[in-house]
């Protein structure tokens, strides 16, 4: 990767960090129920760079949790901004959160709520790439959770019999709401329930941004090459609650969160980007700052955009 986009992929981490601190600080923390928000704060590596590393006519289907992988798809963060806050302007016109965005001009075609029927769904989108002979890609990003679906088996199994050129990437942040991974997998861990598969599973630091990339970017080529699908899961930590005003203090302790603040994936980047002299506290300070005053400036204008009357809403989901 370049210099020039080492230093976007960073710039998008940290704006999708922002985004996120600011919901906590301006709702959260104040009591304001923000519907449909899941904080993706400590998965930005994750979510950033896997969707970065992927051609804008490439498939993302993408999680529920942070924004990061929509920022990086190109969605730009006043469409996430009115999709976030219900808003009209955005991508789905204020119908759905940015649980359900949908930009088909960069490659995003919706999401829905169901878990487990993103499996199908994107080895759908991967075998019309494939019949299309467009050399398209579709990464289907998940909880880990998710895979515990019997969709995750029929998905794979066909994608592995017909070399569909799909990517499954789990953010693995550790829970399924207060449920640890490594309770509710008979193996113990996620990547083992594949191994009988002949296919590519790469388990890896979700939090180093470009362990990330690097696995995405070979799962990738591999896709493009019509060798078939990978199975990738990223280690990483959900450091905020599952959902707003959840006791999360009821499954783990403080201590534990503490544990991975400390492998922070933007800390790990901006020391990583420092060591190669491409980066420096006064360029930090002046992105945060610029950010913060451009999230403040967007929020002010979304904030007076009308939301969807829920009445057109069902028109506008089945007749778009
Ligand atoms: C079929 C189905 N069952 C249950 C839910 C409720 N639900 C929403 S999020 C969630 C847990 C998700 O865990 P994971 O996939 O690991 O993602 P994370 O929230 O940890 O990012 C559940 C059970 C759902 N949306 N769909």
């Amino acid at each position: 990767m370049t210099n020039e986009k080492i230093l976007k992929l960073y710039e998008l981490m940290v704006t999708s960090r922002l985004l996120d601190e600011f919901c906590e600080n301006e709702f959260v923390k104040k009591g304001v129920n923000l519907r449909h928000y899941h904080s993706g704060i400590g998965q930005e590596a994750l979510s950033v760079a896997g969707a970065f590393v992927l051609r804008k006519t490439d498939y993302l289907y993408y999680t529920h949790r942070g924004v990061g992988s929509l920022l990086a798809k190109g969605v730009s963060l006043e469409a996430v901004m009115r999709d976030m806050f219900f808003k009209t302007g955005g991508t789905n016109d204020g119908s759905g959160s940015v649980m359900h965005t949908y930009a088909p001009e960069v490659g995003i075609v919706g999401r829905n709520g169901v878990f487990g029927s993103r499996f199908t769904i994107a080895a759908g989108l991967a075998l019309a790439a494939k019949e299309r002979k467009t050399k398209t890609v579709a990464l289907c990003y998940y909880g880990e959770a998710a895979a515990a679906r019997g969709m995750y088996y029929e998905a794979l199994n066909m994608a592995v019999l017909w070399k569909l050129p799909v990517i499954y990437l789990a953010e693995n942040n550790g829970f399924s709401v207060s449920s640890r991974t490594e309770e509710v997998y008979a193996p113990g861990n996620m990547s083992d329930m594949w191994r009988g598969f002949d296919i590519p599973v790469l388990r890896f630091d979700g939090n180093d941004m470009f362990a990330v990339a690097e696995a995405v970017e070979n799962a990738v080529s591999r896709a493009r090459e019509g060798k078939g699908p990978s199975v990738l899961e990223g280690i990483t930590y959900r450091i905020s609650e599952h959902i707003p005003f959840e006791d999360h203090y009821a499954y783990r302790e403080e201590a534990e969160i503490e544990e991975w603040r400390e492998k922070d994936p933007i800390a790990r980047a901006q020391k990583s980007l420092i060591g190669m002299g491409i980066w420096n506290m006064e360029k930090e300070e002046a992105l945060c700052t610029e950010l913060k005053g451009r999230i403040r400036e967007l929020y002010q204008k979304v904030e007076k955009a009308p939301v969807t009357d829920p009445s057109e809403i069902y028109r506008k989901v089945y007749y778009r």
